[in-house]
C-alpha cells in the first residue's frame, strides 16, 4: 500500500516536470509525504547532476528498509541488496570497477544495527565511496520498532516499557572507525543536505553523511520538531581537520551539532592497490 495521497502524487509530478534534475528521476518515490528521506533523495539528484556523472558510471546500493527503496527512484545503475549488506555489495562493486562512481544508502536499522559489523571495515579501508544514513531512529518499514539509534525510555512494540539501551551515535562511530569524510545534516534543510552530500561524493575516500531524517508516522517522540529544537551548526571558526575535537563535537546530545565534522586526505583502497600493482607489474 502506498501513504502517497492523490493530491501529493500530482505536486510531486508536477516538481519532477519541472526540476532541473528530472533526468535523473526514475519512479515517483512511494514514501510518506513529508518522510525524510525525499530530502537525501533529492540531495543526491543535485550532486549527481551538478557533478555531471555520466549515469553510466553511478551505482546506488541500498539494504533493506523505507531507505532502501532509493535506487527505484534515481537513474544509473542500482542494487537494491540485502538488509544489512549494502556496504559488502557497494565495496565489491568498486573493487572491480572503481571508475564508478558507488553512493550507498541505509537506515540506522540497516546500517548500524544488522549491518554494523560492515561500517568499520569500509572506512578503515577507505573505500572510495560515499554512505549516506538516513537516520529516523526507528525501523520505518516494517511499521515502528526500537533501533540502535532511538533514545532510552522510547516506547515502540519491541519496547512497551520504554527503550532501556543506550543509542548509537554513528557520527562518532564513522569518526572513530577513520571515516575521512565525515558530515552531518538534517532532512529539514534541503540545500544544506545538497551541498554536503556533492562534497561527500567529491571527496577521495570513504564519505559518510549522516542525515537526520524523520519518519513521519511511525515515530512520535524523534521528529522534525524535536530535533530542530536540539540542533545547531557547527561553530563559525571550527576547522574540520581534528579527529579528537570532531570526536568531542560529535558526541554532544544538546546541541546536536551539524555540518562537516572531518575532512581528511588519505590514500584510498583503489590508490593502494592502485600502487602495489604498479610495483608488482615494474618487478615482474
Ligand atoms: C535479514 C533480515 N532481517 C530483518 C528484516 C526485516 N526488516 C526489513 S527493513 C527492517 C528495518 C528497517 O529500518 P531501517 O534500516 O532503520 O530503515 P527505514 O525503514 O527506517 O528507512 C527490518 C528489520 C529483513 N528484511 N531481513
Ligand atoms: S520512514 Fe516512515 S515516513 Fe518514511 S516512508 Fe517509511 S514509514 Fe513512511
Amino acid at each position: 500500500m502506498s501513504f502517497l495521497s492523490k493530491r501529493s502524487v500530482l505536486e510531486e509530478l508536477e516538481r519532477a516536470k519541472a526540476s532541473k534534475t528530472k533526468q535523473w528521476r526514475d519512479n515517483l518515490p512511494t514514501w510518506c509525504p513529508g518522510c525524510g528521506h525525499f530530502t537525501g533523495l533529492h540531495g543526491l539528484y543535485e550532486a549527481v547532476e551538478k557533478l555531471k556523472i555520466p549515469q553510466k558510471d553511478f551505482v546506488v546500493v541500498s539494504g533493506i528498509g523505507c531507505s532502501g527503496r532509493f535506487p527505484f527512484f534515481i537513474k544509473g545503475f542500482g542494487l537494491h541488496s540485502l538488509h544489512g549488506r549494502a556496504l559488502p555489495m557497494a565495496t565489491g562493486i568498486k573493487v572491480a570497477n572503481p571508475a564508478l562512481t558507488v553512493v550507498v544508502v541505509g537506515g540506522d536499522g540497516d546500517g548500524v544495527g544488522i549491518g554494523g559489523g560492515h561500517f568499520p571495515h569500509a572506512a578503515r579501508s577507505n573505500f572510495n565511496l560515499t554512505y549516506i544514513l538516513l537516520d529516523n531512529s526507528i525501523y520505518g518499514l516494517t511499521k515502528g520498532q526500537i533501533s540502535p539509534t532511538s533514545p532510552m525510555g522510547m516506547k515502540s512494540g519491541t519496547s512497551p516499557y520504554g527503550n532501556i539501551a543506550r543509542p548509537i551515535n554513528p557520527t562518532t562511530l564513522a569518526l572513530a572507525y577513520g571515516a575521512t569524510f565525515v558530515a552531518r545534516v538534517f532532512s529539514r534543510e534541503r540545500d544544506i543536505v545538497s551541498d554536503i552530500i556533492t562534497k561527500a561524493v567529491q571527496h577521495k575516500g570513504f564519505s559518510f553523511v549522516h542525515d537526520l531524517s524523520p519518519c513521519v508516522v511511525f515515530n512520535k517522540l524523534v521528529t522534525y520538531n524535536s530535533w530542530n529544537n536540539m540542533v545547531e551548526e557547527l561553530p563559525a571558526e571550527y576547522d574540520p581537520q581534528d579527529r579528537s575535537k570532531a570526536l568531542a563535537l560529535a558526541e554532544s546530545a544538546d546541541p546536536i551539532y551539524l555540518g562537516l565534522f572531518l575532512q581528511e586526505n588519505r590514500p584510498s583502497f583503489d590508490e593502494l592497490s592502485n600502487r602495489i600493482k604498479d610495483e608488482l607489474a615494474q618487478t615482474a
